[in-house]
């Protein structure tokens, strides 16, 4: 069997408990196969030279983890700089928050070159490529022109943009022509496919080869969609584990005479952190039975601190949440209890099955774990509700959850109602059909499907 070379901007030592979404799907990946994970070290050396980086191996267990270290200036434009200024926000549709600064480009090619010329004489011939998500678009292009012959796949976590959306970053059509150096680019969903392919086909003009292979720019490339999924059986676990328990008895008690409302995120504007604590604040207003019972628990863990639009974030939210509390709250209830931390893992599938709603309300976002999280932490006898928005790409699969639209204020109070007053064998309904999907489409059949193409493909 050939080895698997993960490349990805951050690793996590897949030995351990990890965090983000991409940690903990990937960890699941290289657990079971063993191979190589490369990507940056996490370390920013104050004085470095551009383009240069030192490389460090340590092995964990099955797993050799490598990385590079980056320089300050390689790190701003890389990293802050076109990475999280530029493509993720445009891949989210925030036109309004991109930095188009010029000189973001010319950082984000060289941490992919260097990143190329580190990769290259780890690699074996035999190897197969899995390269993730938006800091590291054009790594194949790099690894090609150096000669690299082996397989290579992408799989972009964040949604792919309309094609008007995409042309407004300057370097749109370089980005998308890199794409195609890959034997496979992956994608979330239906809906990023038929942006890609409506793309290739305006600017690139693509010849379809058949439905899943696209010719573009001079070359062939497999695009599909593998939504992501989730452990599901680490998670039950996970949820009937002692601290897991306690969680959920803790929240229960103390939560005895009230409803329960649950959204745990990165405190990043794709989530429409803002847009809930309005639409809750609409149901307290419009629907008076939820005061002093309806109580809003809203877990919005710190990320990218030192780009601006975070920080202009931050501060609106702290605004809504005073306001709503200011204006609602009782001596003994707090309708909106906000966290601005890091719950542990551990504790999280407690919260959600102690929260009789979930609310998970993207503006945009590529999948969305939290929702599949929820489900499956839910009590199968009594579950909660999930109340989803139309825009995270687990709504093409969780058709019954409740659907919503996170800029309509009122109708998403409206879904919140409806989700509080749902009779018990309708939640069990819709929970049993969720259920059923998240596990036939859970982590292991997204890296086998993935991998299983990259074989395939070429
Ligand atoms: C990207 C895409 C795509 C959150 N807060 C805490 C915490 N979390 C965990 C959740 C979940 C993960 O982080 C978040 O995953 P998401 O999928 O919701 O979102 P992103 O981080 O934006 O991930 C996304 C994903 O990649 C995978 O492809 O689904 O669309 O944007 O597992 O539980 N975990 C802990 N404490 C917290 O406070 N321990």
């Amino acid at each position: 069997m050939s080895r698997l070379v993960v490349i990805s901007n951050r690793l996590a030592d897949p030995r351990k408990p990890a965090a983000g979404g991409l940690a903990v799907a990937l960890g699941e990946a290289l657990n079971q196969t063993g191979g190589l994970w490369f990507g940056w070290s996490g370390t920013v050396v104050e004085d470095g030279t551009p383009g240069e980086g030192e490389l460090h191996t340590r092995q964990a267990g099955a797993v050799t983890l490598a990385t590079v270290d980056l320089c300050r200036e390689d790190h701003d434009s890389y990293y802050h700089g076109y990475s999280n200024s530029v493509l993720w926000p445009v891949f989210h549709y925030r036109l309004d928050l991109a930095d188009f600064n010029a000189s973001y480009i010319a950082g984000y090619r060289r941490v992919n070159q260097m990143f190329a010329r580190k990769l290259l004489p780890l690699l074996r011939d035999d190897d197969v490529i899995w390269v993730h998500d938006y800091h590291l678009i054009p790594l194949a292009a790099e690894l090609r022109a150096m000669g690299c012959k082996q397989r290579i796949g992408f799989f972009l976590h964040i949604p792919m943009p309309p094609p008007l959306i995409m042309a407004a970053i300057p370097q749109h059509e370089w980005l998308m022509r890199s794409l195609f150096a890959y034997d496979l680019v992956g994608l979330q969903s239906e809906a990023d496919v038929s942006h890609f392919t409506r793309y290739v086909r305006n600017e690139g003009s693509a010849e379809e080869v058949d439905e899943k292979r696209v010719r573009a720019f001079g070359a062939t490339v497999v695009v599909q969609s593998f939504p992501i999924g989730i452990d599901v059986d680490e998670f039950t676990r996970l949820t009937h584990a002692p601290d897991a328990v306690e969680t959920y008895e803790n929240m229960r008690d103390e939560y005895s005479r009230r409803r329960l409302l649950l959204g745990i995120d990165r405190l990043d504007y794709s989530k429409g952190i803002p847009q809930r604590v309005r639409a809750f604040r609409e149901l307290l207003d419009r629907y008076p039975e939820n005061r002093d019972s309806a109580t809003l628990i809203m877990i919005a863990s710190p990320t990218r601190d030192d780009v601006n639009a975070y920080a202009d974030l931050r501060q609106e939210l702290e605004g809504l949440c005073g306001a709503v509390n200011g204006d609602y709250g009782e001596l003994d209830w707090m309708p909106v209890r906000y966290i601005h931390r890091m719950v542990a893992r551990k504790r999280v599938p407690g919260l959600c099955r102690a929260a009789a709603v979930g609310l998970v309300t993207p503006l945009r976002d590529g999948m969305n774990l939290v929702a599949k999280e929820y489900v499956v932490a839910q009590d199968p006898d009594d579950p909660g509700v999930l109340v989803l928005s139309r825009f995270a790409g687990a709504a093409e699969q969780l058709k019954e959850a409740l659907l919503v639209n996170p800029y309509d204020t009122q109708g998403m109070a409206d879904s919140i109602q409806q989700a509080l007053q749902m009779p018990l064998v309708e939640r069990q309904a819709r929970h049993q059909k969720l259920m059923a999907r998240i596990r036939e489409h859970d982590v292991h059949w997204w890296r086998k499907a993935f991998l299983d193409a990259l074989q395939a493909a070429g």
